[in-house]
Order: structure tokens, then sequence, then C-alpha cells
């Protein structure tokens, strides 16, 4: 056998293990990036020895199988499948074939549409009522899951209007990110197994053999295109087909849009990219299609897809990369957690060679060894985590992590706590890690908020014994700034007066600053709001402390410890002497405070108010801020781009108001105060 030969043999046994994996077990265990680069190699030999091409080849059938428990449905046209591009270079060639075909037109219509990350399926009505519906399977063949269809709320049994009598209409079956977080929660709560994805659990959960169980997983389905329609007169353009769909009732993604031209793609992309992370759904990229219908029929078809629409695909938010060793960093609080060390990888954008790996429970849980091959994920701004381990790539020589004895840091002894995943550095402030990270958070944004004084400046002046405690930081001279590496002279005079503004600041504030174990920005302004000055939180007992909303045992054993200790009441003095001082708190009546006992949520971007401000407004009228959205939740303000909580909101009948109204709502309290 040739070296071509086996080099084709290897990449499609490897694809279809892929394929099986995907699209019959509903569990890849490889990133779409590393499938997407075995094709194109593939497809690339394939081009240039056509000879060695067989009808087998995974490049000649759109992926998929039907899966025998289900019974089979012949489409009535092929469920066709899309080409992907991957560069603006590449979309550029999309469209030069378009030209060569059918002529060049400066600036042809294109309907633009998020490529949702579900699955395809084929919906057949007949006279207006659902008969059945198929999953793709390998495009000719699918399988029945009719049953399972009629459980998505979203789908109409009966369409609205005047619609075909025969009407077979495709789209895509996903699960929204928040029902996927909701179902994998309780997974974890049973011991039950996690989905890897939203797009496998989608799968997942519509073929299940008990349609019952596909009605509690809350699928959701947008269309995107007409197989066969009878009986009445379609629109000429796609798009306008589309906005028909939602006249006969089948829903269809909002953010579609039609452009004119290459660049109208391009911004369209642009556009939902920089929004991917916000909507409420996972997409993997944009697809453009002619819009002129009688184009797109003039275009037709090679083999499995259509030449007049692409897949743009977004960067892949997973790749393959090895671990090629493991550190351990220690936090503010002693916590230990073990960082992987990366063969550089390009992965959401960005070149990435650390992710964090949390704690040893997850690298129990991921059963991870120094060498091995692991799936990197990074989306959007979040810090890149390991998801997966390809254990048949795992070397012989591969090492167990273990959680060091003593602290990488001071060589203080590591302790694990009773019942908890983290192991601590029992250094306390001797721990020079612990120190600096306290400072750094002293002087963090929503904390004393200087500016100027970021991290890097925190580990200089740390290292070159500046300060060693917060209080330190308010004794800083601008000479002492200006010796520091590139540090200009105005730049240490900037940093002076910042350090100089910082001192008036909220007792709520203050006390989030000090970087008590577990007190978060609430939990500050509770312990401020009930406790009026820092002495009298200094003298709270762990009873009172118990009797502040929603503070528990362990909380308020931690504020009790910290004010117990003599070196932090030492600094706390040293901050009041030089100079941090807060207004006095302004005791509201309850009739002043009109929002008392109600939850509040912000999300989304706000244009006119700064998220903290926003905050502080709805605290002073008694409300509380909540990160997420609940049954007990009041009202939402949504922002610009909000997401998966204002789904949520709006799921649960929750009342959302935008920042307009917000602004005016709360206006109108401060005119009766
Ligand atoms: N949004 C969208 N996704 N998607 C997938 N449109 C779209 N069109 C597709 C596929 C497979 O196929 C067309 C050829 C109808």
């Amino acid at each position: 056998m040739s070296e071509i030969q086996r080099q084709i043999d290897t990449l499609r046994t490897r694809i279809e293990e892929y394929n099986y994996q995907y699209y019959v077990l509903d569990n890849p265990s490889v990133p779409d990036a590393e499938y997407d680069r075995l094709m194109r190699e593939l497809q690339s030999i394939e081009e240039k020895y056509p000879e060695l091409i067989t009808s087998e080849s995974p490049t000649q059938k759109v992926s998929g199988k039907a899966d025998s428990a289900f019974d089979s449905i012949t489409h009535l046209t092929p469920m066709l499948s899309l080409d992907n591009v991957f560069s603006e270079e590449e979309l550029s060639g999309f469209n030069q074939r378009i030209a060569n075909r059918i002529g060049e037109q400066a600036e042809r219509s294109f309907t633009c549409e998020p490529k949702l990350d579900g699955l395809a399926i084929s919906i057949l009505y007949r006279d207006g009522k659902l008969e059945r519906a198929a999953t793709r399977g390998d495009g000719n063949i699918g399988e029945d899951v009719t049953q399972n269809i009629r459980t998505i709320k979203s789908i109409p049994l009966k369409l609205r209007g005047n619609h075909p009598g025969l009407l077979d209409v495709r789209g895509e079956v996903f699960m929204s990110k928040q029902t996927f977080d909701n179902i994998n929660q309780e997974a974890i709560e049973k011991g039950e197994k996690v989905f890897a994805n939203p797009r496998n659990a989608a799968a997942g959960s519509l073929r299940q053999l008990d349609p019952s169980i596909t009605a509690k997983r809350s699928l959701s389905v947008y269309f995107y295109a007409l197989g066969t329609a009878q009986g009445v007169e379609l629109a000429s353009s796609h798009f306008h087909r589309l906005m028909k769909l939602k006249e006969w009732g089948l829903p269809v993604c909002p953010e579609i849009l039609r452009v004119q031209g290459q660049s109208g793609c391009e911004s369209f992309y642009q556009d939902i990219l920089a929004r991917r992370e916000s909507l409420p759904y996972e997409i993997d990229g944009v697809v453009y299609k002619v819009d002129e219908i009688a184009q797109q029929s003039e275009l037709g078809f090679v083999s499995k897809a259509p030449r007049w629409a692409i897949a743009h695909k977004f960067p892949a938010q997973e790749e393959l990369t090895k671990l090629e060793a493991v550190d351990f960093q220690v936090g503010r609080t002693g916590a230990i957690t073990p960082v992987a060390r990366l063969e550089p990888v390009f992965v959401g954008g960005v070149t990435v060679s650390n992710a964090t790996l949390h704690n040893m429970d997850e690298i129990d849980r991921l059963g991870v060894k120094v060498g091995d091959t692991v799936v990197i994920r990074r989306a959007g701004d979040v810090i890149p985590q390991v998801v997966s381990v390809i254990m048949e790539r795992r070397p012989e020589e591969a090492g167990d992590i273990e959680i060091p004895k003593q602290c990488p840091v001071c060589s203080s002894e590591v302790e694990r706590e009773e019942d908890q995943a983290i192991y601590r550095c029992t250094g306390g402030l001797f721990c020079d890690a612990q120190r600096k990270e306290s400072i750094k958070h002293f002087a963090s944004r929503k904390a004393f908020d200087i500016e100027g004084l970021g991290d890097k400046l925190v580990e200089m002046l740390c290292d070159e014994g500046l300060i060693e405690n917060v209080a330190d930081i308010f004794k800083l001279e601008k000479e002492q700034l200006a010796k520091l590496e590139r540090m200009a002279d105005k730049s240490a005079e900037n940093v002076i007066q910042a350090i100089e503004k910082s001192k008036t600041t909220t007792l709520a504030k203050f006390i989030y600053s000090l970087g008590i174990r577990e007190v978060g920005e609430v939990t500050a302004s509770n312990l401020a709001h009930h406790y009026l000055t820092i002495d009298t939180l200094i003298d709270a007992t762990q009873d009172s402390l118990e009797s502040v909303k929603d503070i528990g045992e362990v909380v308020a054993h931690h504020i009790v410890a910290f004010f117990k200790n003599q070196q932090n009441l030492e600094v706390i003095n040293q901050l009041l002497e030089g100079g941090v001082n807060w207004p006095e708190i302004e005791i509201l009546s309850e009739d002043q405070q009109p929002l008392l006992n109600q939850t509040w949520v912000l999300t989304g971007t706000l244009i006119q108010l700064k998220r903290t401000e926003a905050k502080q407004m709805l605290q002073k009228l008694g409300a509380k801020i909540s990160g997420s959205v609940s049954k007990k939740t009041s009202v939402v303000v949504a922002g610009e781009a909000a997401g998966s909580k204002l789904t949520k909101a709006n799921e649960l009948g929750i009342k959302v108001i935008d920042e307009e109204t917000f602004l005016a709502e709360i206006s109108r309290f401060q005119e009766i105060e």
C-alpha cells in the first residue's frame, strides 16, 4: 500500500470514529477544530489524488447516521450541510466562485444568520398540522423524532395564517445556555453524568426514547430554510421567506439580517462575534446565504452543500494542546490553586499558555496527568479551562500531579480543611504571596480603587520592601515611586494623588477591602448597614453576626477570627491614623426605603450609569442586589446586550425594565424622599 493511501486510511478511520462519537453517542472526545482540521487534511489529499476517493469516504457524505432505535424517515428533499470559511480571504473565494458562475454584482444581497450549535431537524406540516419530524441523519434518511419534537413548546402543532398545504421546514433544535447550566447542575446534584456542551445536551435530549424526558429538557428551535412548500406563492427573497415562517408561527432567530455585499457580511460577523458571549444560546459562527432565490437556483449544489451559502466559523473556543507542567499558586486567603502550564496554543482568538485547574478535586475529576494531551477552552474573557483529557494520547511517562506538602512561596505547612476541596498555606501574612495578593485586593477597583496601583506595581513595591501591608500604601512618597523601574516622575505623582484621593471611601468598601474570607461586596455592604461603625463591627459576636442579612455560621466565624487577630487590628488603626475616612451612614426609616425586602438584578451594559452607581442607588432605597435571577427576584434591569439573565427573567415572568425606565423610577423615589 502506498504511503498516501496509508495516510488517507488513517484519517478516514479517525474521522469515522469521531463521527460516531459525535452523532451517535452525543459524546465527542476531541474539539470541533481538531475534527475540522482532519477533514480538511483528508479533503486536500483527495483533491490531489482524486483516483483514491471512494464513495464511503467521510468527505463524500453528510455526516451522521440514523440510529436503529428510531424509525427511519426518508427526507422529501435531501438535508444538506454547509461548507465553511475561516477567514475574510476564504470568504472572498466564496464570493468569487459565485461571481464566476452567475456574474459579478457590486452589491449582491445576502441574508446573514447566526450558526446555532444544535441539531438539524426537518418538520413536515400537512394541511397545517405537524405530521412528522426527523433528524438529518445521513442527509437522505433521518430518525423519526416526531413524538419528541411535539414536546418542544415553541414548535407549533398547527400553523397559523395562510400557510402552504404541504410544508417541509428545516431548522436547528438547541438548548439555551441557561437550560444547559440548570440541567448539568441537577445532574451534578444527583451524581449523574454531565453533558459536554449545550449541543450534545440538545442532541441527547431530542434522541430520547421516552418523550417525557425530552419534554423536561426545555429545548428551543429556530427555523432557517424551506425544504418543500406547496400551495402558496412564496417570496423571491430568502429573507422574506423567513419572515413568512414567522407569520405561520414558526420561530426564526431574531438576529437575522439582510445585508449588501461582502462588507455587509463581514460587519455582521464582527457584530455577532462581539456579542457571542451575551447571546442566550451557543453559536459557532454565522451563515451567509445569497438572498435571491432565483440566484440560489442558478448556483445549485455541489455534492452535499449549496454553492449559495457558506458558514463563516468563529475562532475555535476549544483546542488540543499538551500539559507540560503544573504549578501551584497561592491566593489572598492562602488557597492553593493548581495552574496548568501548556504548550502555547491559539484558542478563542488568543495564544494561551496557562489554564486554571481550580483545585485537586478537579484534577481527580479530569483524571489528568503531566504530559497528557488536553482540551483547552477559552470563551470570551473567561480564564482558560482544561475541559478534558484525550486518554488515548496519554504518553507512557505521564506523571501524577501531587499537591505540595509545603507552601511553594513561604514553605509553611499546607493544610486541607475538612470536607473542602481547597488546600491552604498556613503562613497567613507571613507568606509573601498572601501579603501581595491582599494588597492587590485592597487597591483594586471595587475596593480602594487606587488608579495606577495595579498588580505589577504592587509586586514591585513588595519586592523592593517599600510596603509590607496595606497601611504602608499611605506612607509611600513620590520619590520612592519615581525610583522604580519604568516609573516616570509624572506617573509617580499621579499614583500619590490617587492614593490620597482614595482615602475618602465608604464603610462598606473599607470592610470589603480588608479581604476577610468570604466577605464580598454584598456582605460588606450588609455589615456596614447593620453595624454602622467599624468599632461596632470589630466587637460583634458570632451570634450577632449570624443575625445579619445573608450571613451564616461560616462567614460569621471568618469575621470573628479576622478581628481577633492583633496584627489585623493594628493595620486597621494605622489606616485610620493615616487618614482613611468615610461619611457616616445615614439611617433611613422604613418609609424612606421603598424597595426594602426587594431583590434587584442588574444585567447587560448600562450606558448612562456606572454599574456601581446603580447598585448604590438601589441599596440606598433598601433593595438587595443579587448576581443571579431566581423566583425571588423582584425586578431585573436589563442594559444593552443583556443575555442569559434576561432570558431567565422572561422565562420566570419577572418584571424587566430597561435603563431609561430604571432611571425614571429611581428619580420618582428620590423625589418622594
Ligand atoms: N442559520 C443556519 N444554520 N444553517 C445550517 N442556516 C443554515 N442553513 C443550513 C444549515 C445546514 O443549510 C442550508 C443549506 C439550508
